[in-house]
């Protein structure tokens, strides 16, 4: 029985269509710098928002209306969700999706029963990929909603915890295995701090390092060869994450020698929080090679919490997708859709629209990114203002044919710079908008 009966599926019908169950931009096979919409965007659902969202605030109760879901915590209506879950991603063509293991399987009374509540309902998502050609863009472990996370998970002070969370994780890692998953995240769910006074900083990060190695030499012993992330995010649930950002995540990594084997995945809210543009951490991340994967949703400028909104942002999706073709493009990462409807927005249908909206914005931003690096006029530009590094001293400077000496000679000699140029700032933004 169909969960959505009035909808087939979406079908792409160009910028002139007016029907909202349509994609405007979206349109898969399309080719654009060689490679298509489907492959440059890799777009990915969300299992626990979309699925598992009850729309609650701190003020007020659920208003989603799934009427699929029993709202039991029961295997049986677990695998049902699934199939919904499928009918739903399938329709909107697209072709990954992404889980917590606590999102698709309830917890049971022991960890032994918890994971056999999660092989069951694993059966019927690998049943429903089979079925579909739906893949799992990357799996994880939900370490931060059970009370006994209430310390953080490999940040905890409690030994036990970090035992239950290596336990979990074994597991979540098997499960996305056995799912063919692209990738593994780590969020630090509730890895941080709420009070200097109580924590001990070096002991913690010590410990969630060891616990990325761990990770690490289980996977590949288990002949998992996907990607591993971890998603910076600098507050939300705890005052102070320690992924506070991109800069701080790499200089982690680079401390604990995992460098080899994690990338990043940039969420667009998690970067406002931190007081950056999405721009910015997409170009840490990238010029460390470190580039893997977005979280793409957008965050309210007059809030200052993770919001988690659909992206509907041309500009900045034009900028996201600039950024990432500069730096290759998505390979293993996707633009997975951390992103949940308004409260308000309770019907099943607006997951539809939901959805839509952030393909076409997407789909939209990489056609007005690949003409904006066809053209090349803001390249140029940007490698006009770097030229005096292209010859003469600047050149020999980047080949470290210079000391402090030898460059107050050539002052003393020339007494002082060459006249600086215009930054050309303004130009530069109006060039932009003769794309959008
Ligand atoms: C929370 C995070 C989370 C991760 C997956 O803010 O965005 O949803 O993406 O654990
Ligand atoms: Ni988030
Ligand atoms: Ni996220």
């Amino acid at each position: 029985m169909s969960s959505f009966p009035e909808i087939k599926s979406i079908p792409y019908e160009g910028p002139d269509s007016k029907n909202p169950l349509a994609f405007r931009h979206y349109d898969a096979s399309e080719l654009v710098a060689g490679r298509t919409m489907k492959d440059h965007l890799r777009f990915s659902v969300v299992y626990w928002h979309t699925f598992r969202n009850p729309l609650s605030d701190p003020f007020g109760a659920g208003t989603a209306m799934r009427p699929w879901d029993d709202g039991s915590e029961s295997v049986e209506n677990a695998c049902k969700r699934a199939r919904v879950a499928f009918e739903f991603i399938e329709k909107l063509g697209a072709p990954f999706y992404a889980f917590h293991d606590r999102d698709v399987a309830p917890e049971g009374n022991s960890l032994a029963e918890t994971n056999r509540n999660l092989d069951a309902v694993a059966k019927v998502l690998k049943e429903e990929q089979e079925r579909t050609g739906i893949q799992l863009l990357w799996g994880t472990a939900n370490l931060f909603s059970h009370p006994r996370y209430m310390h953080g998970a490999a940040t905890s002070c409690n030994a036990d915890a970090y035992a239950f969370a290596a336990a979990q994780v074994k597991k979540a890692l098997e499960v996305t295995l056995e799912l063919g998953g692209h990738g593994y995240v780590f969020w630090g769910g509730r890895e941080g701090y709420q009070n200097l006074w109580n924590t001990d900083m070096k002991r913690e990060l010590d410990n969630l390092a060891r616990f990325l190695h761990m990770a690490v030499d289980y996977a590949r012993k288990i002949g998992f060869e996907g990607q591993f992330y971890i998603e910076p995010k600098p507050k939300e649930p705890t005052k102070h994450q320690y992924d506070s950002d991109a800069a701080a995540c790499l200089n982690f990594l680079r401390q604990y020698d995992l460098m080899d084997h994690l990338k990043l995945n940039i969420e667009t809210n998690h970067v406002t929080l931190a007081g950056h543009t999405m721009q910015h951490d997409l170009e840490v991340a990238g010029s460390a090679n470190a580039l893997g994967s977005i979280d793409a949703n957008t965050g309210d400028a007059l809030l200052g919490w993770d919001t988690d909104q659909f992206p509907t942002n041309i500009y900045l999706a034009s900028t996201v997708m600039y950024t990432l073709l500069k730096y290759g493009g998505l390979t293993t990462g996707g633009m997975n859709f951390d992103a949940k409807v308004r409260r308000e927005s309770f019907e099943p249908l607006d997951l539809f629209y939901a959805h839509i909206g952030g393909m076409d914005t997407f789909a939209h931003g990489l056609k007005i990114a690949a003409a904006m690096h066809a053209d090349g006029r803001l390249e140029t530009m940007l490698q006009e203002r770097y030229r005096s590094w292209n010859g003469g001293l600047g050149e020999a400077i980047e080949n470290n044919q210079h000391d402090f000496a030898s460059l107050e000679k050539r002052m003393l000699e020339q007494g002082d710079i060459t006249p600086n140029q215009s930054g050309r700032q303004e130009l530069i933004e109006n060039l932009i908008n003769q794309y959008l």
